[in-house]
């Protein structure tokens, strides 16, 4: 009877640290999360590290501003400058800009990107990067690159957000990469300056976007 009694007692303890344990990994992992240590399945792309034998298949050109806007849409709200710069003697400036598509869905969005399509074939690495300076102000958001993966309709199969580089900050560098998923055939760099309307402006420079194809 004592023996069945201590045995109970000893599976009875060893639930309570396994459950102490459980409890304890989920506080660690969810913190981690919200620190940012770990990744976050629900966002975060899984991006495998370099490894010897990839080949880059495609490098962006005048990613600096250098040859002017030659591959890239300037539209409303942009402009390339020399009084501002990263690298080179030039940059793209984003100034305050007012777009409604609802209101003036002929004017187009209000986003500078590169015009030409970057192939993409589903499996390979797209790595992009770029210099982002800020104005001071009090406007939420601020300025920020991204892509969209797009099949052969022109519909994304996966948006890549980059994190905004906000108000107010000197020259700060972001990178964004993503593994292109099934049926993606090309894809759309953008820069994003955010809200459109803000008074101050905000500079681009020395964009970087490399297509990766993963060593066998
Ligand atoms: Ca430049």
């Amino acid at each position: 009877m004592a023996m069945k009694k201590k045995a109970k007692k000893v599976v009875k303890n060893v639930g309570f640290v396994v459950l102490a344990l459980v409890i304890l990994s989920a506080i660690v992992y969810v913190t981690g999360v919200i620190i940012g240590e770990f990744p976050n399945p629900l966002k975060d792309d899984v991006v495998p590290e370099p490894e010897p034998g990839d080949v880059i298949v495609f490098t962006l050109s005048n990613g600096g501003f250098e040859q002017g806007s030659t591959g890239w849409a300037v539209r409303h709200g942009f402009n390339i400058v020399s009084d501002v710069f990263h690298g080179g003697t030039h940059s793209l400036k984003s100034s305050g800009t007012y777009y409604s598509s609802t209101e003036d869905p002929n004017k187009g969005d209000a986003r500078a990107s590169w015009t030409n399509s970057i192939a993409v074939s589903p499996g390979q690495r797209v790595v992009a990067s770029a210099w982002i300076k800020t104005e001071s102000s009090s406007c939420v958001d601020g300025l920020r690159i991204g892509m969209d993966f797009k099949d052969s309709s022109g519909s994304p199969v996966k948006v890549v957000d980059g994190e905004f580089v906000k108000w107010g900050n000197d020259w700060t560098y972001r990178e964004i990469s993503g593994v292109a998923p099934a049926g993606t055939v090309r894809i759309n760099l953008w820069l994003q300056t955010r809200p459109y309307a803000c008074p101050e402006s905000g500079w681009y420079d020395d964009i970087n976007l490399e297509v990766i194809e993963p060593a066998e």
